[in-house]
């Protein structure tokens, strides 16, 4: 037997704690190639068969078995967020929740609850590009002590649609055309807004996926929503209305469209990469839960109904209270077995926490559990290393494919007394979940409720709160994607029916850009009930903060070609990286850079591997030779330029500013300062500046000014 170090097992799930490197091991080490049975496997590259040149032999048990798996290895991709990215972490809540809710693990400020949470795009099949305009899937799997609690979120805290009936329509719109497949990953296409011009609910949800909310800088900056009312029992067994927030605490930020569909290109795993880069760099991704607690009775009080969920509840008007803190510190270490194998069922709940009658939840507590069945093949899904509770588990479910639990004893139904009547169920003293038990008093119907019915005013309110940039970004998102949109009378009544009762100026911006007109004929006036009202701005909407942020995991490309001034290139580096921020070299050959001062530096990336759309910003190191250098290479300066133009900070030391002038890019800012582009000669000082510009993420004023414009394009 080959002496090997400790291997984890492969079917106990990792426990928080564990931290142990062989967990991370590339390759197993140091193990017998074994079959599926454990029977070792004297070799794995030919087939048994009848002699070297003779047929293979159906005994080769061996070549059955491995290609047997091989022909299984695919699952069905999930019907919506089938592409996502994973990572574990904990979950802690400040103070005892107590008087909220009797949930355990929001009641315990010492338990540090295991979590899963994956990330998603929706609309993408499982290999799409992860920059697409979207919303993103937030799903947490909560370990508790009591059971799972999943909470399966998303990045807006909308949706389309009010009720699950129609959500198969709204994803076969969304989805490619079904005859070509084409485009993935897009709603930028006829079926997607022919649906949108015929379905007015969705106006509110349309705006934010129009903004800059849909193309996220990275899943680590991106707030998440459980989008739903749900409820919250306390100890006493009252009920309150609540709505769950999760809020970075890197801050929410986004990428410019143009560079977002750049990085679909370039590299399309862009969001994976970072949350797993960075969990592997030791920076986890942070979180605070909020919640925003509202009386049963008030569940009407703010001219909309709670169980709507087109509707948001504006922070203004009940503030999110932070009450916990999750951390996402590991990664997977199986991307099959965990975020694809993870199955995230809306009904998993536990005691204290409930839910409401919004009709769209309620479709969802069948669909989710429905859904693994086929993805996961059988009833036995819960028995997965990724979905198994820490609490422990005991019924009479049995059998069915994938089995895992070897049951003992013969009584496997209740009651019994042949196994003195175990498992018993357990009264809510003894921590038995009890429903929520609340009064209904209705007649069967299929219908919605007048209470649903404004689909404007808060479409209006989202618009009114985005700050001018992110109101241009949206107008723009919206000319691009009704611009695509082939057929006349789909642009038109997107126009009409969708865009001009939002905001007539946003209407007639798009009309003209998509060569339309306004038609006010088709406009219907709102019907009697449905009156579309003034709502406040809310300015928590917006993502765009004047005070900025931190510099923290942000990623810097430095460019030095040879004779660059190395000390204070490594200075300004060693302060970034003070910062949490990291840093790469770029040049255009990989390997070491001789310098001007005997300060040399390592090029990690050329401009061929790495465009500038892969990082934050760009700092142009000092030195006349190396300046003169770049400032002759195209692809250096169409990274500068695209930089640039993408309102990332540019900071150029000494000679460096040779690089900005080749990019056409004006140093001479006059009184209109860029606090974006520092063009400086003391390292120390364009250090400071530097990092400052950073935390700001973006410098939009530099949008609508002449762009300048890389020369290698046309
Ligand atoms: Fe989902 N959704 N959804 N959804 N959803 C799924 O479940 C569904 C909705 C969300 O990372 C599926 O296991 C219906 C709202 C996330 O694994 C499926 C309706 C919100 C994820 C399904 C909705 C979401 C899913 C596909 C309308 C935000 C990914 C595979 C009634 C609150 C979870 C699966 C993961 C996944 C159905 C609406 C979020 C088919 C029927 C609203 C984050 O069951």
């Amino acid at each position: 037997m080959p002496t090997r170090k400790k291997q984890p097992s492969r079917t106990t799930k990792p426990t928080a704690k564990e931290s142990d490197l062989d967990r991370f091991r590339e390759t197993p080490d140091g193990e017998f190639l074994t079959t599926d049975q454990g029977v070792r496997v004297s070799s794995t590259d030919d087939s048994l068969k009848a002699g070297p040149r003779g047929p293979t032999l159906l005994e080769d048990f061996h070549l059955r078995e491995k290609i047997m798996r091989f022909d299984h290895e695919r699952i069905p991709e999930r019907v919506v967020h089938a592409r996502g990215a994973a990572a574990h972490g904990t979950f802690q809540v400040y103070r005892s929740l107590s008087k909220y809710t009797r949930a355990a693990f929001l009641t315990d400020p010492a338990a540090k609850t295991p979590v899963f949470v994956r990330f998603s795009t929706v609309a993408g099949s499982r290999g799409s590009a992860d920059t697409v305009r979207d919303v993103r899937g937030f799903a947490v799997k909560f370990y508790t002590s009591e059971g799972n609690f999943d909470l399966v979120g998303n990045n807006m805290p909308v949706f389309f649609i009010q009720d699950g009936m129609k959500f198969p329509d709204l994803v076969h719109a969304i989805k490619p055309n079904p005859r070509k497949e084409i485009p993935q990953a897009s709603t930028a296409h006829d079926s997607f807004w022919d649906f949108i011009s015929l379905t007015p609910e969705t106006a509110h949800m349309v705006m934010w996926v129009m903004s800059d909310r849909a193309i996220p800088r990275s899943y680590r900056m991106m707030e998440g929503f459980g989008v739903h009312t749900f409820r919250l029992i306390d100890p006493a067994g009252k009920a309150r209305l609540v709505k769950f927030h999760w809020k970075p605490l890197l801050g929410t930020h986004s990428l410019v469209w143009e560079e977002a569909q750049q990085i679909a290109g370039k590299d399309p795993d862009y969001h994976r990469r970072d949350l797993f880069e960075a969990i592997e760099a030791g920076a986890p991704a942070e979180y605070e839960l909020g919640l925003q607690v509202v009386d049963e009775a008030d569940v009407l009080k703010f001219g909309f109904d709670l169980l709507d969920a087109t509707k948001l509840l504006p922070e203004e008007l009940v503030p999110v209270e932070r009450v916990g803190k999750l951390t996402l510190d590991r990664n997977p270490m199986n991307f099959f077995a965990e975020t694809e194998q993870v199955a995230f069922c809306v009904g998993n709940v536990v005691p204290g926490i409930d839910f409401t009658n919004d009709p769209l939840l309620q479709a969802r507590l069948f669909s989710y559990l429905d859904t693994q069945i086929t993805r996961l093949g059988g009833p036995n899904f819960a028995e997965l290393p990724i979905n198994r509770p820490i609490a422990p588990v005991h019924n009479n479910q049995q059998d069915g494919f994938g089995r895992q639990t070897i049951n003992g004893g013969v009584a496997n139904y209740s009651p019994n007394s042949l196994g003195d009547n175990f498992p018993k169920p357990a009264s809510p003293k003894e921590g038995g979940y009890k429903h929520y038990m609340e009064r209904i008093d209705g007649q069967k119907i299929r219908e919605r409720s007048d209470s649903f019915g404004d689909h404007f005013s808060q479409a209006r309110m989202f618009l009114d709160s985005m700050t001018d940039v992110e109101r241009t970004h949206l107008t723009e998102a919206l000319c691009f994607e009704i611009g695509k949109v082939e057929r006349l009378p789909v642009r038109q009544r997107v126009i009409d029916a969708i865009l001009a009762p939002i905001d007539e100026a946003l209407a007639a911006t798009v009309a003209k850009a998509v060569g339309s007109s306004r038609d006010k004929a088709a406009t219907k006036a709102p019907a009697k009930g449905q009156r579309t009202k003034t709502m406040a701005p809310s300015p928590a909407l917006s993502i765009i903060r004047p005070d900025g942020g931190s510099i923290a995991t942000r990623r810097i490309a430095m460019l030095v070609a040879e004779g660059f001034a190395g000390r204070s290139l490594a200075a300004v580096k060693a302060a970034l990286e003070k910062g949490g921020a990291s840093v790469e070299l770029i040049s255009t050959d990989l390997g070491t850079v001789k310098s001007a001062d005997g300060a040399d530096a390592e090029a990690v990336r050329t401009f061929m591997i790495a465009p500038s759309v892969m990082y934050d910003a760009v700092f142009i190191a000092d030195g006349q030779a190396s300046a003169d250098a770049l400032a002759g290479t195209d692809d250096a300066v169409r990274f500068v330029g695209e930089a640039f133009r993408h309102c990332k900070a540019v900071a150029a030391l000494g000679a460096g500013r040779t690089l900005l002038t080749a990019a056409r890019i004006a140093t001479d800012q006059g009184k209109d300062q860029d606090p974006g582009l520092i063009v400086e000669t003391a390292p120390g000082t364009v250090a400071t500046r530097f990092m400052a510009g950073i935390a700001r993420h973006r410098h939009w004023a530099r949008q609508g000014k002449a762009k300048p414009r890389p020369p290698l394009e046309p």
